[in-house]
């Protein structure tokens, strides 16, 4: 990566953090659903709305941004001529708004056009609104964990996955989980503690605090199971492998992943080595 497209990825987690309270502040008054859905069906809510533009206003306005993706919008959008392609889940969780829980942000920043593959990311980055608002950065140089205040000032600490895991969270209905991963879940749940909040910025969050294991599997009647391959997925693998962990879509490496579709899904397995492996070798 040039060092000009460093300084442009610190410019895109400017953009970003400056972004947070902006869209935490909108909350209040759009945690109901709009008419509309998104590209992969989700109704959108007006918050999902609100960050979009917020996202889309202040990332596309850098000159390092040549191209903006969305979750909430079909097709990537032209934003100048730079060298940089982003992509933003602008809330993530967002129909936990409603019940008070936690949601997030998640956003890539590639070095090629959308879609691209999980080898041309060159940054990523995940914003969970929680009690605080946190903002978790990773490039080839290390994981560095925010947080910011509501005047946006920003205090930090790096990241690395601990090695003893202590927590897992499991997306998907149990009855339509696959008999190996049932098998692997039904082990794993005798050794971890369960923590599962329905918003995958949380979630995954809790794996690196803690160590451990996130998975939305494939699904019986859903074999690509549930999360955005460009939107989530990749983004939220590439911070866990920069801080020691490892992904898998049952696989391989989530990073090996090179979507087609902009929209598509992908089973995601993320956390300590020991139990990534030990969930490849479930799925086999
Ligand atoms: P379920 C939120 O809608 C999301 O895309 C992820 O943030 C989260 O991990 C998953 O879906 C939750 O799905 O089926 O448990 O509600």
């Amino acid at each position: 990566m040039m060092m000009s497209d460093g300084v442009a990825v610190a410019d895109v987690f400017d953009a970003l953090a400056a972004a947070a309270p902006e869209i935490r502040a909108g909350f209040a008054g759009r945690a109901g659903e709009t008419d509309d859905h998104n590209a992969t069906g989700d109704r959108q809510l007006h918050a999902d709305i609100h960050a979009d533009e917020i996202l889309r206003d202040r990332v596309g306005a850098l000159d390092a941004v040549g191209e903006y993706a969305s979750e909430e919008a079909e097709h990537v959008r032209d934003v100048g001529a730079g060298p940089l392609s982003v992509s933003v889940d602008p809330l993530d969780g967002s129909s936990n708004l409603s019940a008070n829980n936690p949601t997030g942000t998640i956003l890539g920043v590639y070095d090629a056009p959308l879609p691209a593959s999980g080898r041309d990311l060159v940054a990523a980055a995940y914003v969970l609104y929680g009690p605080l608002t946190t903002m978790v950065t990773a490039t080839a140089d290390g994981v560095t964990r925010y947080t910011i205040a509501s005047d946006g000032r920003r205090t930090d600490e790096s990241v690395s996955l601990p090695d003893d895991p202590t927590v897992y969270g499991f997306g998907g209905r149990v009855p339509d989980w696959t008999v190996d991963f049932t098998d692997y879940a039904r082990a794993i749940k005798d050794e971890l503690k369960l923590r599962y909040s329905g918003a995958m910025v949380a979630d995954v969050n809790q794996v690196l605090t803690y160590g451990g294991v996130f998975a939305y599997p494939g699904l019986r009647d859903r074999p690509r199971g549930k999360l955005r391959t460009q939107f989530e997925a990749i983004p939220m693998a590439y911070i866990v492998e920069a801080a020691g962990g490892s992904s898998t879509n049952g696989a391989h490496s989530v990073l090996d992943a090179d979507p087609d579709d902009l929209h598509s899904r992908t089973p995601i397995y993320l956390g300590n080595d020991a139990l990534i492996d030990r969930a490849e070798r479930a799925l086999d």
